[in-house]
């Protein structure tokens, strides 16, 4: 039977259109229509994904939670920028909340825009985050986008810190890094077994108690903003031949199905911290299903007495399609988890 859908001739209290994409396996849901970016306030990306958690968070629950989404979607929402050069500006938000930058969801919101004739396809093009402005330099083959390279905002590592953590009986070594967003970084040769994609569910258990451990155990201020903040994200790794592996777990315990472009940062600058990786040597890094990004460090200097590096990734992003949501005049969900191991 072939059925004609019309959304439009549906009462619904609600619409919003989605592009959404998946970069290395890891979904981005753009929210492009559905509620008034003029009402954001703020003059900067930041600003505005403050003003959005406060005004519109339901938007988020609706279209990355259940019935409509699901606990391993992310979302990114595209506003106008404010820096000078930026051609467009986005936020990022997952299960639990917002985070302040993401390398994936930066690649399939760039490669979706180009390819979708939105974006000049200009070789590079400057991205506003709340983490700050990123660049973006397109690569393409048979005349269409094949990979994105992002310069991302500056890294360091913060602190290493030891903590006690519920499922381990010695005391575990943690590099609180910092990539865009701030990372507990464990090597998984502290805890048993290596990272095999079966035991998803207990690394999700153990990389939130970690995320816990550490922002009970730490005052985190950003040195060079003096901003408060917490670690967001876990990212458990091990080494491997042709590339390291790992398992980044963030949001109401979601996993990262791409490498994580923040978490291969933050490992390339732990790297170079430990005189494991020179400035422009290429960095292959691997996710939990076993999809990669190219990573380069293309610069490192002292700052305060702190070595920051300049981190690249570089990565492909495919569109997987457009949706229009609604919710219905007696639709009672908004957005629902069904469990979250974050509790
Ligand atoms: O690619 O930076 C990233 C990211 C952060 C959380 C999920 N992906």
């Amino acid at each position: 039977m072939k059925v004609d859908v019309n959304l439009e001739t549906l009462p619904t209290e609600e619409t919003f259109t989605t592009l959404d994409t998946h970069t290395a396996g890891e979904p981005t849901r753009i929210l492009l229509d559905g509620f008034d970016p003029s009402t954001l306030e703020g003059e900067s990306v930041r600003a505005k994904r403050d003003s959005f958690a406060d005004r519109y968070d339901r938007v988020r629950e609706l279209l990355l939670k259940e019935p409509r989404g699901h606990d391993n979607m992310f979302g990114a929402v595209l506003v106008e920028p404010h820096a000078d050069d930026a051609a467009l500006g986005v936020f990022f938000m997952d299960s639990k909340g917002y985070l302040d930058m993401c390398g994936h969801g930066t690649i399939g919101v760039v490669a979706a825009l180009v390819k979708l004739g939105q974006l000049s396809s200009d070789q590079t093009i400057q991205v506003e985050t709340p983490a700050g402005v990123v660049e973006a330099e397109l690569q393409y083959a048979d005349g269409g986008v094949e990979a994105v390279t992002i310069e991302m905002v500056d890294s360091f590592v913060y602190e290493t810190v030891t903590v006690s953590v519920p499922f381990l009986d010695s005391p575990l070594e943690v590099d609180v890094v910092y990539a865009g967003n701030f990372f507990a970084m464990v090597d998984c040769q502290q805890l048993e077994g290596s990272l095999e994609t079966a035991r998803t569910a207990q690394f999700v258990e153990w990389g939130l108690a970690i995320r816990e451990a550490i922002n009970e155990e730490l005052d985190i201020v950003h040195p060079f903003t003096d901003e408060q903040a917490q670690v967001s994200i876990t990212e458990i790794y091990e080494s491997g031949d042709d590339a390291d592996r790992s398992i980044v777990v963030f949001g109401n315990g979601q996993v990262d199905r791409s490498p994580c472009g923040t978490g291969t940062c933050a490992k390339m600058a732990l790297l170079h911290e430990a005189g494991k990786l020179s400035v422009g040597e290429p960095y292959a890094y691997e996710s939990i299903i076993g999809t990669r990004f190219q990573g380069r460090l293309i610069d490192a200097s002292e700052q305060n007495g702190i070595t920051v590096t300049t981190p690249t990734i570089t990565g492909s992003a495919w569109i997987t399609g457009t949706h229009t949501f609604v919710k219905e005049p007696r639709d009672q969900m908004d957005g629902f988890t069904l469990y979250s191991a974050d509790e």
